[in-house]
């Protein structure tokens, strides 16, 4: 499978977040990537830099003040003191309920607030060319997609899919898989799926499409009720106003089995198939394995070849763009399974 590679990766580089109030190593490391790219060279699927630009579709998907303030932060972080240089940045204020989001305050600290969901999601210098680039090899996995009708993985970091219209968390900064969901319709798909088998629930992603009908959105992840993004995620999130009905979530407790995963994967496979999409865009994420140290799902190395053969059988027009997955030396080996098995199905069916 063509693999659309983020090069400049690298350059969004924090080394700390935060847990329980003291610093912790970050678990999104640079390495995730490396041992992506090592398993996708070893199992022979090709790899291309980035072909298209995002520049348009990014407007479609996120504000433009939310664009213009994340393509700026550095240097106004740095206008702030120049010891900055070597400092991560982190929000310490939010637009909570009754506060106000539509005006942007001047200092710098209260903009990151009103632009972040979180304070786990840590900025550096080359932040933005990473994320960029990244946007851009999403809109190119779509448009090989859409031009060729072959499937695609979109390999980048960082992740994307709890980035809303208008704000950063969880990591993620831009939101790919509704960039590649937005390139598809802009190329002419009048219905995509988009399914999200991350750990965590899609909420950027679920959120950027939420009134919408042209795109449906289905995720199978650790419930809110315990499990980070903690606020969005429930069963009962359906849609609103012309997007009501193609919302559906899966919330499973912590700790699920793999069987109960895989039940859960049925449903969401189900309800792909009577929308009846004309492509579809897997958020894949492989912190659903047993060995994550920041998550509760059990689903070991072979499942993830199960899980890609069964994506095959839907037999969409398909494409991949990573997104978590923290037990670093095994990202590699269970996201190339995912697209190995989705390939064994199509030769086994040619
Ligand atoms: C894309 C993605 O998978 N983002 C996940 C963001 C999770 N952020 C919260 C991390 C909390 C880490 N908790 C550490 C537990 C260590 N025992
Ligand atoms: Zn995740």
């Amino acid at each position: 499978m063509l693999s659309f590679v983020n090069h400049l990766h690298a350059q969004h580089c924090p080394t700390y977040e935060f847990y329980r109030g003291e610093k912790v190593p970050c678990f999104e490391k640079v390495e995730r990537y490396d041992y992506v790219i090592e398993a996708l060279k070893a199992n022979g699927h090709e790899v291309s830099f980035a072909t298209s630009s995002a520049n348009e579709v990014l407007a479609q998907v996120h504000s433009q003040r939310y664009l213009d303030f994340l393509s700026s932060a550095w240097s106004r972080w740095l206008a702030l003191d120049t010891a900055n240089a070597s400092v991560q940045p982190f929000p310490s204020v939010w637009p909570i309920r009754s506060l106000r989001d539509d005006k942007e305050p001047d200092n710098f600290i209260a903009q990151l607030g009103l632009y972040s969901m979180d304070n786990g999601t840590p900025m550096v210098e080359g932040t933005w060319q990473a994320v960029k680039q990244g946007a851009d090899c999403a809109a190119s996995g779509a448009s090989h997609l859409a031009t060729t009708g072959q499937a695609s993985f979109v390999c980048s970091r960082p992740p994307g899919h709890h980035a809303g219209p208008d704000f950063m968390g969880g990591y993620c900064f831009l939101n790919n898989a509704a960039i590649a969901a937005q390139t598809l319709r802009n190329h002419g798909a009048a219905k995509v799926a988009i399914l999200d088998v991350d750990f965590h629930h899609g909420n950027g992603t679920q959120s950027i499409f939420y009134e919408r009908s042209d795109v449906f959105f289905t995720s199978i992840h650790g419930s809110p009720t315990s499990e980070f993004p903690f606020y969005l995620g429930y069963a009962d999130e359906i849609g609103q106003g012309a997007g009501k009905g193609f919302n559906l979530n899966l919330p499973l407790a912590a700790g699920a089995s793999v069987e109960t995963w895989f039940d859960a994967f049925n449903t969401a496979t189900q309800a792909i198939q009577q929308f009846a999409p004309e492509a579809l865009v897997i958020s894949l994420g492989v912190d659903t394995f047993i060995k994550d140290p920041i998550s509760k799902f059990a689903l070991d190395t072979p499942d993830y070849f199960k899980m890609g053969h069964l994506i095959a059988s839907l037999k969409l027009p398909t494409m991949f763009v990573l997104e978590g997955g923290y037990a670093v030396d095994a990202v590699g080996e269970n996201v190339v399974n995912v697209l190995n098995g989705f390939e064994s199905f199509v030769s086994s069916n040619a």
